[in-house]
C-alpha cells in the first residue's frame, strides 16, 4: 500500500513536472513572438523617420535673425502666431515644418559666443546647413560671420551636406545683395564636388504697421520667408 502510494505520488510529480516544462516552453514562445513584434514595430517607425523627416541645421551669428526667420515660416506654415520682438534663443529651439509629404526638423543653435563653441555637438546627421548672414552688419561683425562659416567648412561631418547661404536683412537701405555675401564668403571657393552651395536673399522686416497699437502677437510673414522655405524644402532632399 505504502509502495503504491510512493508510486502514485511519483506519477504525479512527473504529470506536474512535464506541465510545468510545457508552461514554460508556451511562455518562451510567446515572449519571443511579442519580442519580435516590438522590434518588427521600432524598425517600421526607424524606417518612416528615415524616409519622411529631414534634419536642417540652423546656424549664424547672434542677431542674424534666425528666429524671426523660422517665427515667420512657422506661422505661413500652420497659421500660428509669434511675438516680436524675438527673444533671444538660449541653447536651441526646434521647428517643425511640412510639406504634406516630408516634416522638415529645423534646428536652431544659439550664435552667442557662449554657444558657439556647441555647434559642434549638433552637425551629425545633417541633410542641409543653412547658415544666416546678417547682410546689413559692419565689416568687423561681417569678418566674423566669415572666420565661422570657413570654421564650419573645416569639420568634415558636414562634408557632402548642402549648404544654403541666408543673406537676411534685405530690407535695410545698405544691406549687401546675395551676390555680395557670397563673394564675401567665397562660396566660389567651394568645391561643387563637397558642398553643393545656394545664397539666397531674405527680409523678415517691416512688419505691417496697420495692425492695432500694441499688437506684440503676428501672423505676418513676408514673402521671400516662403521662398527660403522652399528652397530649404528642395536642398534637404537633394
Ligand atoms: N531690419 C531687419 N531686422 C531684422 C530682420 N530679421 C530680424 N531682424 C531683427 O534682428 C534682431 C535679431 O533677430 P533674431 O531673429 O532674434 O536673430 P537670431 O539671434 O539670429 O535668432 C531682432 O531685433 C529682429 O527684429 C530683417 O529681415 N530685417
Ligand atoms: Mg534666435
Amino acid at each position: 500500500m505504502v509502495r503504491n502510494l510512493s508510486r502514485n505520488g511519483q506519477k504525479t510529480l512527473f504529470y506536474v513536472g512535464c506541465a510545468c516544462v510545457g508552461a514554460y516552453v508556451a511562455y518562451r514562445y510567446w515572449k519571443k513572438r511579442l519580442l519580435k513584434s516590438i522590434d518588427e514595430g521600432f524598425e517600421e517607425v526607424a524606417k518612416m523617420d528615415d524616409t519622411n523627416e529631414r534634419r536642417i541645421l540652423l546656424l549664424g551669428l547672434e542677431g542674424s535673425g534666425k528666429t524671426s526667420l523660422m517665427n515667420q515660416a512657422t506661422a505661413s506654415n500652420s497659421n500660428s502666431t509669434y511675438v516680436v520682438p524675438p527673444p533671444p534663443t538660449h541653447g536651441f529651439t526646434v521647428y517643425r515644418l511640412g510639406n504634406g509629404q516630408y516634416t522638415y526638423n529645423v534646428w536652431e543653435i544659439g550664435g552667442a559666443e557662449d554657444t558657439k563653441q556647441y555647434w559642434n555637438n549638433f552637425l551629425q546627421d545633417t541633410d542641409l546647413l543653412v547658415f544666416m548672414v546678417d547682410a546689413s552688419s559692419d565689416l568687423h561683425k561681417l569678418s566674423i560671420a566669415v572666420s565661422t562659416f570657413k570654421q564650419l567648412l573645416g569639420d568634415s561631418r558636414i562634408d557632402n551636406v548642402p549648404i544654403l547661404v541666408v543673406a537676411n536683412k534685405q530690407d535695410v537701405s545698405n544691406a549687401l545683395r546675395p551676390e555680395e555675401i557670397a563673394e564675401a564668403l567665397d562660396l566660389i571657393s567651394i568645391s561643387p564636388s563637397k558642398h553643393k552651395v545656394e545664397v539666397i536673399g531674405c527680409q523678415t522686416r517691416p512688419l505691417p504697421s496697420n495692425l492695432p497699437r500694441g499688437t506684440k502677437e503676428y501672423t505676418y510673414h513676408h514673402p521671400s520667408v516662403d521662398v527660403v522655405q522652399k528652397k530649404i524644402f528642395v536642398m534637404a532632399n537633394s
